[in-house]
């Protein structure tokens, strides 16, 4: 008898009934209402924007945080949602990432309680959607060399600068923008979508990521009311702390988009028949391929599984959710790519979702800090020695 499954050390054993159910949930909405849309999506370069309300209601967004109507999961339940998420796509996962993890964390940590009760309720239920804006055309791995101007006028801030390359940025309701401020410090701000001197650009050629909104935010004599400060940002280091709760998530969501790689792979190789009728999966080559990629999702599973074990704990530090962003990033990639060459020419059809991770996962290893980055990140801890620049 085959092990037919993608939990080859039984994690589900170590579930709670909570956790399993949460994902079961998050399985079968993905089964039913995301697999067959997603592939039309992608193609036509749109989001499935259709499915932000349903995800509100399921109660995805922000789903690890407390109060506000958000469900105060634990770190793990949190985390197989994104698992069953970018077992969808990754576009998905990095719609309710950025919701929950980059707009509703800074505002809940953040924000004042005005702020907190205006946003988060609608962020909550998909009625309000929200965008993060850190990186900018010259600053993007060396976020601390952002240029966006902030500039206190009466109770008001002039906001003056561009931002690239931001997901959800021309649908969003709210944009958390980061910028200097004239003390030299980084700060937070909501801008509303409207306001005046806020405009936004989107990207529409690309290849990875295609059901995702990705665009730029121009900045032109933005005027903001002084309210619209995050009062507890006071530096890059809350940006970072968002950063940390996405990070987590990718960890987590990459294991599924691998998952579902392996398994289209595995199928696969049991039906395809060459050289004498034989299945390809009766190949010492095809199994090894096979193989490697079980043991490597095997050991991402495990990584995040004790990473939410810290994270719930109070104890994780950032250096170790880079080694889970790098390594499960990696893994993913790793795994779509042998999904890809065991299909062969088929490979390369939408009719599997193979191609599809491949290409997102290319976004994925860049976005939320480069591999090579969180390469440095951990090389600094391990070391002492910082080798940035
Ligand atoms: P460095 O000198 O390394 O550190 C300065 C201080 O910050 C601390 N630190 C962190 N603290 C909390 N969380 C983190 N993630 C932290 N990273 C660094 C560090 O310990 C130090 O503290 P202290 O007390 O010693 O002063 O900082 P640096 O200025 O050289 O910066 C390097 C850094 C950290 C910015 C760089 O390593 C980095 O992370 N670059 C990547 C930028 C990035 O990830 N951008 C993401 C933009 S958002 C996005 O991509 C959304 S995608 C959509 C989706 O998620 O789906
Ligand atoms: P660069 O920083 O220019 O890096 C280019 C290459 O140089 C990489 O290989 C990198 O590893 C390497 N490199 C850079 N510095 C060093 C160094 N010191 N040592 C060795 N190698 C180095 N940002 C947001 O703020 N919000 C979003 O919502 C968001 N969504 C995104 C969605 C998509 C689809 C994409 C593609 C990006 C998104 N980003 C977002 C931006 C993303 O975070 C940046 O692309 C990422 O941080 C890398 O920055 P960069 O593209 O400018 O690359």
């Amino acid at each position: 008898m085959a092990f037919e499954g993608v939990d080859f050390l039984g994690l589900e054993d170590l579930l709670s009934d909570e956790e399993r159910l949460v994902r079961d949930s998050v399985r079968s909405f993905v089964e039913d209402q995301v697999i067959p849309i997603i592939e039309d999506h992608y193609m036509k370069g749109t989001f499935p924007s259709e499915l932000i309300k349903p995800m509100g209601k399921l109660g995805y967004f922000g789903a690890n945080l407390k109060g506000y109507g958000c469900a105060g999961l634990n770190s793990i339940a949190y985390g197989l949602i994104m698992q069953e998420l970018e077992r969808g796509d990754s576009g998905l996962r990095s719609f309710v990432s950025v919701q929950g993890a980059l707009v509703m964390y800074p505002i809940h940590s953040f924000g004042s309680d005005e702020q907190k009760e205006k946003w988060l309720p609608q962020l909550q239920t998909g009625s309000a959607i929200g965008c993060f804006g850190l990186t900018e055309p010259d600053s993007g791995s060396n976020p601390a060399g952002l240029r966006t101007q902030a500039r206190k006028e009466g109770d008001e801030y002039v906001l003056n600068g561009t931002k690239a390359w931001i997901t959800n940025g021309s649908i969003a309701d709210i944009a958390v923008v980061w910028a200097r401020c004239e003390d030299d410090h980084i700060r937070g701000f909501l801008v509303e979508k409207g306001t005046q001197g806020f405009a936004t650009h989107d990207y529409h050629n690309k290849h990875s990521l295609r059901a995702s909104v990705t665009s730029e935010l121009i900045f032109d004599n933005c005027r903001v009311p002084e309210f619209n400060l995050l009062p507890q940002t006071q530096s890059l280091k809350q940006a970072l702390l968002c950063l940390n709760q996405a990070r987590y998530g990718i960890a987590w969501g990459t294991v599924g988009s691998a998952q579902a790689c392996y398994d289209t792979a595995r199928r696969w190789s049991l039906e395809r028949k060459q050289f004498g009728g034989k299945p390809i999966a009766s190949h010492q080559l095809v199994q090894n391929k096979l193989v490697h990629m079980l043991t490597e999702i095997t050991k991402a599973q495990l990584l995040v599984f004790r990473l939410g074990q810290l994270k719930d704990a109070g104890q994780v530090r950032h250096d170790q959710i880079s080694m889970a962003k790098r390594n499960n990033v990696a893994m993913a990639l790793e795994t779509a790519r042998m999904a890809r060459d065991i299909l062969g020419a088929n490979g390369i059809l939408s009719d599997y979702p193979v191609f599809r991770h491949l290409a997102n996962l290319e976004t994925v290893s860049t976005y939320e800090g480069t591999h090579d980055i969180h390469t440095l990140i951990i090389g600094q801890s391990i070391t002492g020695i910082s080798a940035f620049e």
